[in-house]
């Protein structure tokens, strides 16, 4: 069985304890929950991860794309938090780790500021989703089991 990897960057363990106008009131524990049962659906096992460092984030890319060579990993689903606006060294590691990702957003962060409208994952990414809350969790699990199978 292989496995799927979501990677969570900086604020993203605050979930469901401020701006539920935005993000909702789901925590990042019922986000994992809906994770697993998302992978169960699709036969993956999940390795699900949260950090507030930019190197630890590089790190598990890193390893991600040894993993996927290896035939272990599936691919990453990645919401990089506001790292996604800023982060040069994390669309490096994406490409350096040829790794397969999907980057998520919860909310539609093209509604949004405009500092939230450019990325640095998207143009190292497979596929994007934002704006369907967290239930865009499942969704791009359920799309990285479909680019899998399709390999
Ligand atoms: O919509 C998303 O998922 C974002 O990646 C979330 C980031 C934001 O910087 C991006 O522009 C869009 C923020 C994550 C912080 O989440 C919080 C949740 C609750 C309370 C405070 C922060």
């Amino acid at each position: 069985m292989k496995t799927a990897l979501v990677l969570n960057g900086p604020n993203l363990n605050l979930l469901g304890t401020r701006e539920p106008a935005v993000y909702g009131s789901a925590t990042l524990a019922d986000v994992e929950q809906l994770c697993l049962r998302a992978c169960a659906a699709h036969g993956l096992a999940l390795d699900f991860r949260q950090s507030n460092h930019e190197g630890e984030l590089i790190d598990w890319l890193h390893q991600a794309g040894r993993a996927e060579a290896a035939g272990s990993l599936a691919g990453v689903v990645l919401n990089a938090g506001a790292y996604t606006h800023t982060s040069v060294a994390l669309h490096d590691a994406i490409k350096g780790a040829g790794v397969t990702l999907i980057e998520l957003h919860i909310s539609n962060v093209h509604a949004r500021e405009a500092f939230r409208h450019h990325s640095y994952i998207s143009p190292a990414a497979k596929a994007v989703m934002a704006g369907f809350g967290v239930a865009g969790y499942g969704l791009a699990i359920a799309g990285l089991a479909q680019i899998d199978s399709a390999r």
